[in-house]
């Protein structure tokens, strides 16, 4: 280990280089040698409102430092568990290359880091960016399996074109559910108007989705909600932050009110962790400037590295 006491350093949360959670940088991406890989994505040329999420993996990185101290892993006293001890491996491989007007690059080089993570044997992370940025995540899975895709949304994401534009941010779920390898889709935070038009949702339905409005969700509860996922199903992960309520969350392009508050996602995070196996996380739409708070970015973090904390809890289970 490289911080805390163990290395002479007292290190505290504000101190250093801001890699995710204060862990260290693989610069080069075939030397990943890891449990987890976490890769900044930060592309948001394909948002159709407000820009600015392009700045989300690194304002994502500072929050992750204030749930770093030195101490060996995370004590929860609810749990009565210790989360992410040193034996959890994580290593930030830094940003793919962001090639500004061209999605088809940029893309790509996000498609090349989750491939190297994958190759690896590590569980991609991958912090965006806007929601486009989950279709090369999902791309790069060709070779992985069948998966399903959990997504924590306020939108549906599944418009399939629109005056040409097909790998937006209204578009990745489609792109998604065009893969023979994703099996199905459950949809959970969907709420208020968007970019899906009706026949979207009705295409959803037919392509293997499961649709779900927060007040939905929280009539079925957390445990009730996972259980609609496959048994068995390996499960891909995407978070869009404005899921969330932007009463805690309104550093977001687009944010929509009625979303969930901290512990209903936290709590559909952990029952998932127990019941699946997850083989990749996205957390997209962190957009910092419209919050000068900066809690939406902790928020961030702190879904990201319960969720890790939960994952590998289970794994040494
Ligand atoms: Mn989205």
């Amino acid at each position: 280990m490289t911080h805390g006491y163990d290395s002479g350093r007292l290190d505290l949360p504000f101190v250093g280089i801001a890699t995710f959670g204060k862990r260290p940088y693989v610069a080069d991406w075939s030397l990943i040698d890891a449990d987890v890989a976490v890769l900044g994505a930060p592309f948001d040329a394909g948002t159709q409102y407000r820009s600015g999420a392009r700045f989300g993996p690194r304002a994502v990185r500072e929050a992750s430092t204030l749930f770093s101290f030195g101490h060996a892993g995370a004590y929860d006293h609810e749990d009565d568990a210790t989360y992410l001890g040193g034996d959890v491996r994580i290593v930030d491989m830094g940003d793919a290359d962001i090639v500004h007007t061209d999605t088809i690059k940029s893309h790509a080089n996000i498609e090349t880091g989750v491939r190297a993570a994958l190759a690896a044997g590590a569980l991609p992370v991958t912090i965006g960016g806007d929601h486009s940025i989950n279709i090369p995540c999902i791309n790069a899975f060709d070779d992985q399996g069948d998966i399903h895709i959990l997504q924590i949304d306020a939108h549906l994401d599944f418009v399939d074109e629109r005056h040409g534009v097909r790998n937006g941010h209204g578009n990745p779920m489609r792109r998604a559910a065009d893969k023979p390898y994703v099996t199905g889709l459950t949809q959970v935070g969907i709420r208020n108007v968007s970019s899906t038009a009706k026949e979207g949702y009705e295409d959803a339905r037919k392509m293997g989705s499961d649709i779900l409005s927060v007040r939905q969700q929280r009539a079925l509860g957390a445990v009730q909600t996972i259980a609609r996922i496959p048994d068995g199903a390996k499960v891909y992960i995407t978070i869009d932050i404005d899921a969330f309520c932007p009463s805690i969350a309104p550093g977001t392009g687009t944010p929509s009110h009625g979303g969930f508050l901290y512990y209903e996602v936290l709590e559909m995070l952990q029952q998932v962790a127990k019941t699946h196996t997850i083989v990749g996380i996205d957390l997209v739409e962190v957009a910092p400037d419209y919050d000068p708070t900066g809690s939406t970015s902790i928020l961030a973090a702190q879904i990201l590295l319960n969720l890790l904390g939960f994952i590998f809890h289970e794994r040494s289970a």
